[in-house]
């Protein structure tokens, strides 16, 4: 009685106002789950690639040819295949499609599919989302990086680097560790308030800041972990997404902020400087995708002492992990559901860092929903550390909030420290 019986997308909005895919499913014995598509502004160029409709209307970011798609060709390929096989699901959504970067029916429709079946392959079974993915092996609470500023493509590139976080690494449980990060939230506010440098919210809810140099970032941010009473480095720790493939290529950065172009060396040596300078535990993407020399001398360099994260680089593909892992490019994965495209794809990315002795990091996107999905897989995969976006706006809070509520319930250990690369 677990068939699918019916599959029906529509078109819903995103945390830009912009239109985006949504899915439900219901299986025979009235089960019902659903699932949103969210959207990257920064993305890597292997990523699945969402279906848009182009052209002059809303920017020509509208979905109606992937919703029909859904209607159209996806529910009647799925009905009456078992709804709890999510691998046997999620290939015959691979195979519909056709194409390597689900371009033809678009990755915003899979995922949303590919979701939106999972959660009712829970209901059926009568079980929390993050207890049907754990299958009983033993689960945690992750260590949250939680964004403080944006930057880079979410706040009109006015800094270079993307996203500056902290990671409360003296915190005890989850619950602890938001109370920390939302008085360091306050104080960062207040500070950049008081210098006459706030511009106001950034697309992860961020502070969006008036800086003359990146660097005035950390210092702030460290400034503002010492206001709100805690000790940086040991309380709550730095940590960077670089997204330098934003501003780099084929070994060229431009630093438009600072007007200066640096070269892989320089990038490596900057970063480097700031390691030293600062208590940062974790840098993703300090190099380009296309930086693969880089990565690997980076991580040569500082992989013992810091986690350096694969976002753009690894576009949550288990054959790019593999890889990344062989020649030792990075130490650690970011792993988002729409890069990959569907559950199972998404899964296979997250074992591969496992196997390659990477921590990894369950991470949403900027453009996001009410969809708190990401949160379930941080703690039934027991991936040790998500990654939301900042302390504000309700599609990031829903999902901070629901990790409170599974910790409530189930009482089951903090990630802490310990879920930081590089593994001990
Ligand atoms: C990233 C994400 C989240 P986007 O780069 O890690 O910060 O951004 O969803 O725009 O790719
Ligand atoms: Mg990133």
């Amino acid at each position: 009685m677990s068939e699918i019986r019916r599959v029906s997308g529509r078109r819903v909005w995103d945390s830009r106002g912009r239109p985006t895919v949504e899915v439900e499913v219901e299986l025979g014995d009235g089960s019902i789950g659903r699932g949103i598509a969210p959207a990257g502004a920064s993305r890597g160029t292997r990523e699945a690639i969402d279906l848009r409709d182009g052209g002059a209307r809303l920017g020509g970011f509208d979905v109606q040819r992937a919703v029909a798609g859904v209607n159209g060709e996806i529910a009647p390929h799925l009905a009456g295949r078992e709804g709890t096989d999510q691998a046997a699901i999620d290939a015959a959504l691979v195979a519909l499609d056709g194409t390597p970067n689900k371009a033809r029916l678009g990755g915003n429709a899979l995922v949303a599919t590919s979701i939106a079946v999972l959660h009712a392959a829970a209901a059926s079974a009568r079980r929390p989302l993050w207890a049907h993915v754990a299958a009983g092996a033993p689960v945690t609470l992750p260590l949250p990086e939680i964004q403080i500023l944006g930057g880079g493509a979410h706040a009109g590139r006015r800094v270079d680097l993307q996203d500056f976080m902290v990671m409360p690494v003296g915190a005890r449980s989850f619950a602890e560790a938001l109370e920390m990060t939302a008085e360091v939230y306050l104080a960062a506010g207040s500070l950049m308030k008081a210098a006459g440098k706030l511009a106001g919210v950034a697309d992860e809810g961020g502070w969006w800041p008036v800086f003359d140099a990146n660097e005035e970032a950390l210092e702030l941010l460290t400034r503002a972990i010492g206001h709100a009473g805690f000790a940086a480095g040991r309380d709550l720790a730095i940590s960077l997404d670089i997204a330098a493939s934003e501003f780099g290529a084929g070994g060229r950065y431009a630093l438009g902020l600072e007007k200066r172009q640096l070269d892989t060396a320089g990038m490596i040596d900057l970063l480097g400087g700031w390691l030293a300078a600062y208590p940062i535990v974790s840098i993703e993407d300090p190099l380009a995708e296309d930086d693969e020399a880089g990565l690997v001398e980076f991580t040569r360099r500082f992989g013992d002492r810091c986690q350096i994260i694969g976002d753009d680089y690894l576009v949550t593909s288990a054959a790019r992990v593999a890889h990344a892992g062989a020649v030792g490019a990075v130490n650690s994965a970011l792993i988002k559901l729409n890069q990959a495209g569907t559950v199972t794809e998404t899964r296979a990315a997250f074992e591969a860092a496992r196997a390659a002795g990477m921590s990894a990091i369950v991470s949403a996107r900027s453009g996001e929903t009410e969809d708190v999905t990401i949160t379930h897989l941080a703690v039934g995969w027991n991936a040790g550390q998500l990654k939301v976006g900042s302390f504000a706006r309700s599609e990031r809070m829903a999902k901070w909030n629901e990790a409170l509520r599974i910790e409530e319930a189930t009482g089951a250990p903090f990630a802490g420290r310990g879920a930081l690369a590089p593994r001990r």
